[in-house]
């Protein structure tokens, strides 16, 4: 069995070791040595890591003790987000000259649709080089892309030839692409899913394949249903260039735990003011209130609460997450605490959609 064209063109751009190559880059003492962004304090987490640094295993999301221990000579320096904002908006200058459909992710990765491209170059491939080759000179930066018939097939290709690389996988090798490919691999399967399809005994797409619709969803409900259709190559999801915005939200992680609701009332307060003046800064309101806690013990809980009406304004969050806090007894001192707002008003904004797809584009990947 094979696919069936049309094909849609699409590249995954994403950018090497982001915050760690920019802070390179800008503080040339810092090339070619093992460094991390964030990390630093008693209770840093690495949020980026130079490819010299995870030569020593330091990875993101690892707490800052750890990787200092995996590489003692590891730099830590803080991260600068405005600084990567503004390379974001200049990468973004650069696929939009390319195509009007691109979809951000993050601030160093997006979706190009360039099944119709704005200069005329019927290669994928080669478009993606030369995007690549914009980035570097406009920004100094490397970026890696993936380029494939559907953004689940680009994402994944993106990453093999990373970093300063990138990866084209053709109509005709996307089943036996899937079917090679080890289920960790996935996008949208995390450890915990990839460990219970170990335990059912898939281990890369061709086992998954093997497996009924109907024995997927029973395992893993609407997503069991996601990956029988993934792992065929069939993923319509377009590129939408307004990626409706689910919630808005504000966290912060302490110094020391928490184990009294009076002090993470102050803290509410502050979280309350930044998230209400978030969601002022994009005019937007919301009716769902979550907060989030994340105890001492690392078990994180959320408790939500909808209420009618749409509401933006600071005091009013404030009441509700305090409700929230009071509803049940902490079951631990708490590390952090977040306030988020969803069903926000602007559910109804139509995505722009991509042209239709043409039949002669099953060419020149
Ligand atoms: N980031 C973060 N916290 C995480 C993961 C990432 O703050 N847990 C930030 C820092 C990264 C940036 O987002 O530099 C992009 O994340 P990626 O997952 O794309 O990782 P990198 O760009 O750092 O590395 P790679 O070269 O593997 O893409
Ligand atoms: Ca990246
Ligand atoms: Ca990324």
């Amino acid at each position: 069995m094979s696919l069936e064209p049309p094909f849609r063109k699409i590249i995954h751009v994403d950018m090497d070791a982001f915050f760690a190559s920019v802070e390179q880059l800008d503080q040339p003492e810092l090339r070619g040595i093992p460094l991390a962004v964030g990390g630093g304090g008693k209770r840093g987490v690495v949020a980026a890591a130079s490819y010299e640094a995870r030569a020593f295993g330091v990875r993101s999301a690892m707490s800052g003790i750890m990787a200092s221990r995996l590489c003692p000579q590891l730099i830590f320096v803080p991260p600068r987000f405005e600084r990567y904002k503004e390379v974001s908006a200049q990468i973004s200058t650069i696929f939009r000259q390319h195509t009007d459909l691109v979809e951000p992710l993050s601030l160093d990765e997006a979706y190009l649709d360039v099944t119709h491209h704005k200069k005329g170059n019927p290669s994928a491939s080669l478009i993606a080089s030369e995007i690549r080759t914009e980035i570097l000179k406009l920004t100094g930066l490397h970026a890696s892309a993936g380029i494939s018939i559907n953004k689940f097939v680009a994402k994944i290709a993106s990453d093999i030839n990373k970093p300063n690389g990138q990866k084209t996988i053709p109509p005709e090798e996307v089943l036996s692409f899937l079917e090679n490919l080890d289920i960790r691999k996935f996008f949208g399967i995390g450890k915990v899913t990839a460990d219970k399809m170990y335990g059912l005994g898939i281990f890369t797409g061709a086992d998954l394949k093997l497996k009924s619709e109907d024995f997927l969803e029973t395992h893993f409900g609407k997503s069991g249903r996601y990956f029988y259709r993934a792992v065929r190559g069939v993923h319509h999801s377009e590129v939408s260039p307004e990626r409706i915005q689910k919630s808005v939200g504000a966290e912060r992680t302490f110094n020391e735990n928490i184990s009294s609701e009076v002090f993470l009332e102050g803290k509410i307060i502050a979280l309350a003011e930044e998230l209400s003046k978030r969601l002022g800064r994009s005019k937007l309101s919301g009716k769902t209130i979550t907060l989030k806690l994340k105890y001492a013990d690392f078990n994180t809980q959320t408790r939500s609460k909808t209420l009618p009406y749409f509401i933006a304004n600071k005091d009013l969050i404030i009441a509700a997450a305090t409700e929230l806090l009071y509803q049940e007894v902490l079951s631990n001192s708490v590390r952090l605490l977040g306030i988020s707002m969803g069903k926000l008003n602007n559910e109804k904004k139509e995505a722009i959609k991509g042209p239709p797809v043409s039949v002669q584009l099953n060419i020149d990947f």
